[in-house]
C-alpha cells in the first residue's frame, strides 16, 4: 500500500513492514488525539475553575517512559532484521556494479563480457511520446528476471546514492567505497528510480532506468550489447533495441 509495487524479497519485506508500522503510527496518534481532546473539554478554565497543584505522577512518568521503550525497541528489531536481510547476499548468479558520476551513471556487467556503458538522462527537448520526463535514459541497465544479483555501488567523485524504490534498494555510491546490496526481480518490466544523494548542480538529473527482461531475452542482449560497446559505436543499448518487444 502507498509504495510501489514490490518486486524484489528485500521490498516485499519492507512493504510488509510499513504496513504494519502504519497501524502502530494510526494508534499512537488517536490515542494522543483522545487525550489532548479530553483534556481540552475536562479541565479547560470553564469545565475546571480551580486547577490542581500538583506537578508530579511518580506511576504516571514511568508509564509514558516505558510504554514509548517498548514500541520503539518492538520497531527496532524487525527493522535490523531487514537491514541484515538486504545485506546477506546469497549465491549471487551475476554482478552489475554501478558508478556514480557527476551526473550520471556507468554500468559494468563483469560476468556478461564485461560490457560497460553510461547512463544519460534524456533532456527535456529530446524527450519521445510514452517517456517519463527526468526519468528516462539513453542507455538502460537490462537485467534478467527470477535471477539473484549482486549489485556493487560506488562513485568516481562525489557520494551518489543509487534508489530504485520497486527493488527496495536504496545505498549509498562512495568514492572508495564499494557498497553492496542484492536483487532478484520476479517481475518483467520496465522500473524507474533516481539519484538520492545530494551530489551537486545535475543531482536531479541522473534517473536510473532498469528494464528487467526473461533470462532468454537477456542473453540475447548481452550478445547485441557485446558488438555495440566493442564497436564504440551508436546508442543501441535497450532490448528493445536488439530486436526486443
Ligand atoms: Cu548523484
Amino acid at each position: 500500500m502507498m509504495t510501489q509495487e514490490a518486486v524484489t524479497p528485500i521490498m516485499s519485506k519492507m512493504t510488509e513492514f510499513h504496513d504494519i508500522l502504519l497501524v502502530v503510527i494510526f494508534a499512537v496518534s488517536v490515542f494522543v488525539f483522545i487525550l489532548l481532546a479530553y483534556v481540552f473539554v475536562k479541565f479547560n478554565a470553564k469545565a475546571n475553575p480551580v486547577p490542581s497543584k500538583n506537578s508530579h505522577n511518580t506511576l504516571l512518568e514511568i508509564v509514558w517512559t516505558v510504554v514509548p521503550v517498548i514500541i520503539l525497541v518492538a520497531i527496532t528489531i524487525p527493522s535490523l532484521r531487514i537491514l541484515y536481510f538486504s545485506e546477506t547476499i546469497e549465491d549471487a548468479e551475476m554482478t552489475l556494479k554501478v558508478t556514480g558520476n557527476q551526473w550520471y551513471w556507468s554500468y559494468q556487467y563483469p560476468d556478461n563480457g564485461d560490457i560497460s556503458f553510461d547512463s544519460y538522462m534524456i533532456p527535456d527537448e529530446e524527450i519521445g511520446p510514452g517517456q517519463f520526463r527526468l526519468l528516462e535514459v539513453d542507455n538502460r541497465i537490462v537485467i534478467p528476471v527470477d535471477t539473484t544479483i549482486r549489485v556493487q555501488l560506488t562513485a568516481s567523485d562525489v557520494i551518489h546514492n543509487w534508489a530504485v524504490p520497486a527493488f527496495g534498494v536504496k545505498l549509498d555510491a562512495v568514492p572508495g567505497r564499494l557498497n553492496e546490496n542484492w536483487i532478484r526481480v520476479k517481475k518483467i518490466g520496465t522500473y524507474y528510480g533516481q539519484c538520492s544523494e545530494l551530489c551537486g548542480v545535475g543531482h536531479g538529473f541522473m534517473p536510473i532506468a532498469v528494464e528487467v527482461v526473461s533470462k532468454e531475452n537477456f542473453a540475447l542482449w548481452v550478445e547485441g550489447a557485446k558488438k555495440e560497446f566493442a564497436e564504440g559505436g551508436s546508442q543501441v543499448k535497450t532490448y528493445a533495441a536488439v530486436g526486443g518487444n
